[in-house]
């Protein structure tokens, strides 16, 4: 069945929050492919990825820090759905990466999540979420999660 999402980051060390994107594909058994791509420091590698990523992916999960324009750029160059993690950074903690995000001006869309680690986690989630639309299996997978999530949480306080 359709769907495999690409996971996109602008430097390996954006790997430590960029990895629980992927940890909810996994639990989720959704396919992905992770890999560097940097707007900045390898335009080619991007517009070559951004170009074709049509032809084997559904969804786009971009992740980068700073001033950071991998997922935009990339938006700009594809008609798929652009999910954006705004990586936690050592200057601004993740602020920066942000707003450089988040501001997409008007005509081209990136969905954008929160800085660091709950926006990868959720990026991953919302990526299955596209994929469910299409595929009954990763749907089923995720209601389920979803359902021994709300479990998890006691009403009790002690
Ligand atoms: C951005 O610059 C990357 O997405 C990363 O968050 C940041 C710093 O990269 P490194 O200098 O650690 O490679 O392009």
């Amino acid at each position: 069945m359709a769907g495999k999402v690409a996971v996109i980051m602008g430097s390996q060390s954006d790997w430590p929050v960029m990895q629980h994107a992927v940890d909810v594909l996994k639990a989720l058994e959704v396919e992905y492919e992770a890999s560097v791509v940097s707007a900045h420091r390898t335009p080619g590698r991007l517009y070559d990825f951004a170009a074709n990523a049509h032809e084997e992916f559904s969804v786009i999960i971009a992740g980068a820090g700073g001033a950071a324009h991998l997922p935009g750029m990339t938006a700009s160059m594809t008609w798929l759905p652009v999910i954006a993690v705004p990586v936690t950074s050592k200057a601004l903690n993740g602020v920066d990466s942000l707003l450089s995000i988040v501001q997409m001006p008007k005509g081209i869309a990136v969905a954008t999540q929160a800085i660091g680690e709950p926006g990868a986690f959720n990026a991953g989630l919302m990526a299955a979420q596209i994929i469910a639309t299409s595929n009954a299996d990763v749907r089923e997978r995720l209601v389920a999660w979803r359902a021994a999530q709300t479990e998890a949480v006691p009403r009790e306080v002690c």
